[in-house]
């Protein structure tokens, strides 16, 4: 009997850690998330090239931004999407892009505005010049709600992101 409830915790504990695993990346890595995260495929970290990003759910937004006059649309999956992919539910991002830019996100803002990591604008992939692969946008219906923190947290050229809890 001991045996057999052995045998069954071993084969449900395979099932969990088989669910928690994520495919590794066929191309070229675009995103790190390392920290407090329950998933991972790389060492500690949990490593994403276009495509798998592209698996998650995907949204697209019109907003207004802090760069250009008028509304820009914008499409990528959602934070929330990989926020919920890692079992991160709360705590402060770390975001840090290409130039070395730093910038505290609260994983609440996931959820609270409607966050996405716009992958395409106007229809076309951004590319690094185009300040991507990854663009962080707050979606909003006016201008005014541009706050200079919620400019400052629309980091582009994203790279990296440390789940703090
Ligand atoms: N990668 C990156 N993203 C960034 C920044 C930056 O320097 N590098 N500046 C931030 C800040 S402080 C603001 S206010 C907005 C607008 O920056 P800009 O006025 O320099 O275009 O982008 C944010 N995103
Ligand atoms: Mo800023």
């Amino acid at each position: 009997m001991f045996r057999f409830l052995l045998r069954f915790c071993v084969a449900v504990m395979m099932t969990a850690s088989a669910l928690s695993a994520l495919e590794a990346p066929k191309t070229r890595t675009i995103l790190t998330v390392s920290g407090a995260i329950s998933v991972s495929n790389v060492d500690n970290s949990a490593v994403f090239d276009a495509d798998m990003l592209r698996a998650l759910e995907w949204q697209t937004v019109e907003t207004h931004t802090p760069f250009v006059d008028g509304k820009t649309v914008f499409s990528g999956p959602t934070l929330a999407a990989l926020l919920q992919e890692l079992g991160v539910e709360d705590g402060v991002l770390v975001a840090t892009a290409l130039d070395d830019y730093t910038v505290e996100i609260p994983v609440s803002d996931a959820f609270d505005h409607n966050v996405i990591l716009a992958m395409e604008r106007e229809g076309k992939v951004l590319r690094i010049r185009d300040r991507g692969p990854i663009w962080i946008v707050y979606p909003v219906d006016h201008p005014d709600q541009i706050s200079d923190t919620l400019s400052a947290r629309m980091i582009w050229q994203l790279s990296h992101i440390i789940v703090q809890p």
